[in-house]
Parts: structure tokens; sequence; C-alpha cells
């Protein structure tokens, strides 16, 4: 299901050739598929924000395992993470999450993402 959402409606081209049968279905198909990425869309489900959390958080994990994140570091980004955690809640709460509402959140994931990489790379590890 996942590759639905991060597929742009605009790459799906059905092909000119083949019989008319075989684009008929193809068409079909593609209603199909447009339709379920736009009840999933309308709807409060996050899966993207959702797959890159779990992401992240494993990324913090293993930055602790390796000795990259001291463990001061690992709070401070978990931290993080329980905040998008709540603003993603917030979002939901009125049953839609907006177009805006996915923004800002593919926003603070980003800067979130930006700091766990920051944090595995710089100079205090755990060595
Ligand atoms: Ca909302
Ligand atoms: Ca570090």
């Amino acid at each position: 299901m996942a590759a639905f959402y991060d597929r742009e409606p605009g790459h799906f081209v059905p092909t000119a050739k083949g019989n008319t049968m075989n684009s008929t279905i193809r068409m079909g198909a593609a209603l199909i598929l447009f339709s379920v990425a736009g009840m999933a869309l309308a709807d409060n489900e996050t899966p993207r924000a959702d797959a890159r959390q779990e992401n992240q958080e494993a990324r913090v994990e293993q930055g602790v395992a390796s000795g990259e994140l001291t463990q001061r570091e690992a709070n401070r980004l978990e931290a993080r993470e329980e905040h998008i955690d709540n603003v993603e809640e917030r979002a939901k709460a009125d049953g839609v999450v907006t177009r805006r509402e996915r923004v800002k959140l593919e926003v603070k994931q980003d800067r979130t993402s930006r700091a766990i990489a920051k944090q595995k790379h710089d100079r205090q590890d755990r060595h």
C-alpha cells in the first residue's frame, strides 16, 4: 500500500498501445488505484509520517548502539519524536489531516532527520 502514497498521479500514464479491451482494463485499474489513494488522503491516516517516524527512531537506536549518539543526544532526539507524535495526534483529532497539516509534519520530520544526522556525525560520542 505504501507505494501508492508516494506515487505522483502524473506518473501513471496508460500506454496508447494494446487493444481496446486492454486499455479499458488499464483505465479501470487506474481508477481503482486513484480512488484508493483518494480515500486514504481524505481521512486521518498518515502512513508516510508513520513510516518516517519509525525510520527515525530506528536511526536513533542504531546511533546509541554504535556509540555515535550520547544518551543525552538520544534523549533530545527522542523528545523531538514525541513532539512530532503530539503534532500528529492534534492533526488527527478532528478526523481529517489536511494538506497543510501534512506539510507541517513533513517539515518537522525533515528537520529532525537532519538533527539525527548532525548528532551522529558531531564530535560527541560515547567512545
Ligand atoms: Ca486536522
Ligand atoms: Ca554525537
